[in-house]
């Protein structure tokens, strides 16, 4: 898609250097984070909240699924559309729908659970790679239950046991097989969560279901009070409960009407994810159903309970885990903060960065420049006479590191590779390229590394 991005983001930017900026994703909107640890990698499966709902979609338009990875948690590398509703046979309607995904890894396999717009079902997806393709192995719904089949979330217990939560008002529950493309037994409605709106509903619980153990308790946590959601959570002693309200991990606030829990220990730490509304707000003053995923360092107290955080944006950070090697290869789309860029793929280089204009720029946290660099260079392509790459260090208008011209390729999809020399550089710094050039697109990004 070569739509024009043109619409700058403006507003403050307040993190300080080596912490994530938020909401972690601006190429897109996404919601409903689904965050798993694949071996040294943070696997962050969203859906996704298109730019653009046509009148009487006003809510949200959602067709497909999306993927971001990070080893630091606070740069992260767009995969793109990683499954959609056309992966589903038995689903007629394919316009909207694709709403919150979970994806569980269980003997070398990924299988990803997907509710279905029109009240159709749970789905099932699988795949031999967390990067997919995935498949439908059942071509069927694996549950088919009530209008209330959403938000499905899977647990596997420490003896095997396989479960999928699911639902809103309600939260349901099913064993799953080994294969974990079948249930086994009833369908439960959760006793512990008897829905009863008002003051007497210890729960609040809406909609969202994440279980999780940690430390010999169970724990689940979900999209709390409506409407604004917080995130509110429960503790039990089994994956079925039952459950015990403990509270807010993150309260209710005005500035949102939804929230969506995932939540995971990576590299000794612990995350809670969830989403806001600061990128619409960015673009304009009215609420769209496009929401942001974010993400907080999440604290647990010695009893097992966890500390209540305040709202995105206002005290929560996520530390960078381990500082980034320039003098590898970097996918242009591996990104901390950027304004005006997308994201897009094509069948020879994966994905790329687009709609690039005079004035965008995308950053990465803390670039390990170590003694120095020599070079620079990019993989870029562009149909019109391209622009120049500004490298600059801390700032939108920090020093000035370098300038890399990429000059018209004569096609996009042409790709070829262009350099530039640096001044003397040292030691650990937020590394932005700055976008500039004349009118319209500049350029197309592939990828960029640093030469000693
Ligand atoms: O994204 C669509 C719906 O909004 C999800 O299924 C809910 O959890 C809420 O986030």
């Amino acid at each position: 898609m070569r739509t024009a991005f043109l619409t700058l983001l403006t507003g403050a930017l307040c993190a300080t250097a080596a912490h994530a900026q938020l909401p972690i994703v601006q190429t897109s909107f996404t919601a409903d984070p689904a965050p798993v640890v694949i071996n040294d990698t943070v696997f962050l499966y969203t859906s996704h909240d298109e730019d653009y709902a046509p009148p009487g979609q006003s809510q949200f338009r959602m067709r497909n699924w999306m993927l971001y990875t990070s080893t630091d948690m606070v740069n992260w590398t767009d995969h793109g559309v990683v499954a959609s509703l056309n992966d589903f046979s038995w689903v007629k309607d394919k316009n909207n729908g694709a709403w919150a995904p979970q994806v569980i890894e269980r003997n070398g396999k990924y299988y990803m659970y997907c509710p279905m717009p029109g009240g159709v079902g749970i789905g099932v997806l699988v795949s031999d790679s967390p990067y997919g393709p995935f498949k439908d192995p059942i071509g069927k719904a694996l549950v088919v239950n009530s209008p209330e089949d959403i938000d499905p979330s899977a647990f596997i217990d420490d003896d095997g046991q396989a479960y999928l939560y699911w639902g809103n008002p309600n939260l349901w529950y099913v064993k799953l097989n080994e294969d974990m493309i079948s249930v086994d037994g009833d369908i439960v409605k959760d006793p512990s969560i008897q829905k009863t709106r008002g003051q007497a509903d210890p729960f609040h619980y809406q909609e969202g279901p994440w279980v999780w153990k940690k430390n010999g308790h169970y724990y689940l946590s979900y999209a709390s009070t409506c409407c604004p959601e917080g995130i509110g959570y429960a503790m039990g002693p089994s994956a079925t409960g039952p459950w015990t309200f403990k509270g807010y991990i993150m309260p209710p606030d005005s500035r949102a009407t939804g929230n969506h829990p995932g939540i995971i220990d990576y590299k000794g730490k612990s995350y809670v994810f969830g989403f806001n509304f600061r990128l619409n707000f960015m673009r304009t003053d009215k609420h769209h159903e496009r929401r942001s995923v974010c993400v907080a360092e999440m604290t647990y107290n010695p009893d097992g309970t966890i500390q209540e955080l305040p709202w995105w944006d206002e005290g929560v950070s996520v530390e960078q885990i381990e500082s980034w090697n320039p003098f590898r290869r970097t996918e242009a789309e591996t990104i901390a903060w950027s304004e005006g860029l997308k994201s897009d793929r094509s069948d020879r280089v994966g994905m790329y960065v687009t709609a690039v204009h005079n004035g965008d720029y995308l950053m990465l946290k803390g670039v390990d420049f170590g003694k120095g660099a020599e070079s620079f260079n990019v993989r870029a392509a562009s149909a019109t006479a391209g622009g120049t790459i500004e490298l600059r260090l801390d700032d939108r208008d920090g020093t000035l590191l370098g300038s890399c011209p990429v000059s018209g390729t004569g096609a996009w999809g042409a790709w070829r590779t262009f350099s530039a020399p640096v001044s003397k550089i040292e030691g650990i710094h937020d590394l932005y390229l700055v976008f500039t050039g004349g009118e319209g697109e500049l350029f197309d990004l592939d990828y960029w590394q640093f030469n000693h």
